[in-house]
């Protein structure tokens, strides 16, 4: 059994942060109070807001190039949840897992069920997997999906990525998981290897045909993606794409943005916008990157670009967070996977909480008024505001930790899970 992280042991490893928190707090408070923000509604929209954490980042992820796996890794789903439950109990906010199959494929899906709600974990939006040949999704090599899976022009191998999706959803059902997100690596790497008209048609055929899988209470997500493993073209490729898939597909598709999944330079905010207008917008996958989908740290490269994500979320949800589904998809190739999706959650805390700030009767005023000055101070007033004691607090109020790395080492975990599992154990996923 691995460690578990309580309540109590966080209060014990944090008594010495007690005093500086209320104080820092109290400053917040009364420094926001003058400018006639309601601290605690900020703190209590914090204290809601819960984002998945993904089955296949709780081990090292690798690259092309290597992969150096840190000891204690995670050996089965269960003690992949072991370790959500951890992070959980630190942060507060990740009351979820999104599953991935084959990588996840729970002998006795009842039973991981209730491992499971004894951690306090549900379970999110299921991913399945038609980007690698594996027996459990191809039929035992019946099929291969090298050449795609939805956009193949064989009808076996699209019959059996649907099979695989079906699946998915099965396996979902019987985990209480209620949407399954469908990224497709389908694509070309070479002019003309195929009719883009063609592929596209096959692809939105079979979503449509998964659409009518799906059971009442379910939804489906596109995730667009513009390369990468294709590296001509892909075939949901961008947000315009994604959107007529899912229209294609039926009412209960909707579309999942993945923010490392856009070329350099793109406006991801206005993407958000534009597919909330719609009223197609069903997902995140939430990371930052510098040149491609890097799948780095939640707000490490360009936090003023996400500021303005959740800007754009609060916006289609009238001054709260939208009923979406938000998820981590990060791949941690130096860090202790459990330290990055603590600094990313807490970095997704702090941004909501920055966001919150935001006068948006005085942003609309400016905006009215056309001018761009006034508007960049009424942003830059909140995003420049130091929101760590609410955030720390909004922790606090659901039993977490108000500082979760520096007690996630104080505790020991990563050492206890070396000790369970080995220095070898290495995870499935990326
Ligand atoms: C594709 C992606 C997708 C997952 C995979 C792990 O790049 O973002 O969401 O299936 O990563
Ligand atoms: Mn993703």
């Amino acid at each position: 059994m691995t460690m578990q992280i309580t309540t109590e042991s966080i209060v014990d490893a944090e008594a010495g942060l007690v005093a500086a928190h209320e104080r820092d707090l109290g400053a917040a408070q009364e420094r926001l109070a003058r400018d006639g923000v309601d601290t605690d509604a900020i703190i209590d929209e914090v204290s809601r807001f819960s984002v998945a954490a993904p089955s296949w980042a709780v081990g090292t992820g690798g690259t092309r190039f290597g992969r150096f796996p840190i000891g204690g890794e995670p050996r089965t789903t269960e003690e992949k949840i072991d370790d959500i439950a951890a992070l959980n109990a630190l942060t507060g906010a990740n009351r979820t897992v999104s599953l991935h199959v084959p990588w996840d494929d729970p002998a006795d899906p009842a039973a991981l069920r209730k491992h499971a709600a004894a951690a306090g974990i549900a379970f999110d939006a299921m991913n399945s997997n038609t980007f690698q040949d594996n027996p459990a999704t191809t039929g035992d090599g019946a099929v291969s999906y090298k050449f795609g899976s939805f956009a193949n022009v064989d009808a076996d191998v699209r019959k059996r990525a649907l099979e695989h999706n079906r699946a998915v959803i099965e396996l979902g059902v019987q985990l209480g998981a209620t949407a399954i997100t469908v990224w497709l690596a389908d694509g070309t790497n070479h002019p003309g290897q195929a009719n883009f008209r063609r592929q596209f048609e096959r692809v939105a055929d079979c979503l449509r045909e998964l659409h009518e899988a799906l059971p009442d209470d379910w939804e489906m997500y596109t995730e667009h993606k513009p390369y990468e493993p294709a590296f001509y073209s892909s075939v949901n490729s961008d947000w315009g794409s994604s959107l007529l898939l899912a229209q294609h597909a039926g009412p209960r598709a909707k579309c999942l943005v993945d923010l490392g999944h856009h070329l350099p330079n793109a406006n991801i905010e206005q993407v958000v916008s534009r597919l909330a207008m719609t009223g197609r917008l069903g997902g995140f996958h939430f990371n930052d990157s510098k040149y491609g989908d890097d799948d780095l740290t939640v707000g490490s490269i360009d936090p003023y670009q996400f500021f303005l994500v959740v800007l754009e979320l609060l916006d289609a949800g009238g001054g709260a967070m939208p009923p979406v589904r938000y998820m981590i998809d990060a791949s941690h190739n130096l860090k202790d996977p459990l330290e990055d999706l603590i600094q990313a959650t807490d970095q997704v805390q702090v941004t909501l909480a920055q966001a919150l700030l935001v006068d948006r009767d005085d942003l609309a005023d400016a905006q009215d008024a056309n001018d761009p000055a006034r508007a960049a101070e009424v942003l830059q007033a909140a995003y420049r505001s130091d929101v760590r004691p609410l955030v720390a607090e909004a922790r606090r109020r659901n039993g977490a930790a108000r500082a979760p790395l520096p007690t996630y080492r104080r505790l020991g975990y990563r050492a206890a899970t070396v000790a369970a599992r080995g220095d070898g154990s290495v995870a499935t996923g990326l």
